[in-house]
């Protein structure tokens, strides 16, 4: 089966839903936050990652449906966690250039939360540079701004592997940049100098900054020490099922 009839399966048959991976103050070790991740259910083999179905993301039609439908299933989840009065922070959701395309995209998303009655304070959108390839800058600006107008943040993802970047931050208002686990992960200075420019660089445009990939000790303390603001990584957890966020708070506080 070719991946897009994969992902078409996953979507006609309900087997999509979000892991979720916390994200951590470095300076206090606790949960801000959450970053909704892609899965679908395998009736045989289990759990499987976005990688599974990467080319739907660059599908026009599938990009937007998996888009909307990891929308619906993390609002429904965040509906929940806000009635049981769990103190989960910031949700943040990925978005492909792709679901960027469409003018109406922001105010769908928020319409959507309103359904819902989830406050938009509480949802983050992560976005790739490739948002900024594939659309005209006026058109970016418009969504980000109307979002940003609404309450939800945004998160610059993959930071440092894309394209222009540097000028995209004096263009666009951005809240987060995250610092691609490439760089967090390799031990080279040279990957080091990389993560605290990026660092320097958020701390100089009031941008805070989240390191990704971070899994062992030394490298939270060392992020620590270089004055990055938080963390993602197997080291604090893997990402995880809705049903065990309530969880990894309950441990947490
Ligand atoms: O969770 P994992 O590390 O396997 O994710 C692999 C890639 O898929 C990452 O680049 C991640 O940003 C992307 N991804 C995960 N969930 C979503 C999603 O809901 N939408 C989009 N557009 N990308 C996602
Ligand atoms: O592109 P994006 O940053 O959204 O992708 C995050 C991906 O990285 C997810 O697929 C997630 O499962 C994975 N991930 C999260 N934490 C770690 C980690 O500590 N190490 C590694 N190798 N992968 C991680
Ligand atoms: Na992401
Ligand atoms: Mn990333």
């Amino acid at each position: 089966l070719s991946m897009l009839s994969i992902a078409r399966d996953a979507l006609d048959r309900d087997l999509i839903l979000p892991y979720y991976q916390p994200k951590i103050d470095l300076r206090t070790g606790r949960i801000v936050g959450f970053e909704a991740l892609l899965r679908w259910n395998h009736a045989g083999r289990g759990v499987q990652s976005p990688a599974t179905i990467a080319v739907a993301f660059d599908d026009p039609e599938l990009a937007i449906a998996l888009g909307e439908r990891m929308q619906e299933k993390v609002i429904a989840d965040v509906r929940g966690w806000c009635e049981r009065g769990l103190d989960f922070g910031r949700v943040a959701i990925n978005a492909s250039a792709m679901e960027f395309r469409n003018a109406d995209f922001a105010i769908k998303l928020i319409a959507r939360l309103a359904a819902f009655g989830v406050p938009a304070t509480n949802i983050e959108l992560e976005i790739t540079e490739g948002v900024f390839l594939d659309n005209s800058d006026a058109h970016v600006r418009r969504i980000i701004t109307t979002l940003r107008d609404a309450g939800i943040t945004i998160a610059l993802d993959d930071f440092g592997t894309g394209y222009a970047s540097l000028a995209h931050l004096k263009q666009f208002p951005v809240d987060v940049l995250k610092i691609d686990r490439s760089f967090v992960d390799a031990p080279s200075a040279s990957d080091w100098t990389i993560v605290r420019a990026i660092i320097g660089l958020g701390k100089g445009l009031g941008i805070k900054t989240v390191a990704e990939g971070i899994e062992t000790i030394e490298r939270r303390d060392a992020l620590l020490n270089d004055g990055c603001d938080f963390g993602q990584g197997y080291l604090f957890s893997a990402p995880v099922p809705a049903a065990a966020v309530a969880d990894l708070l309950e441990a947490d506080r």
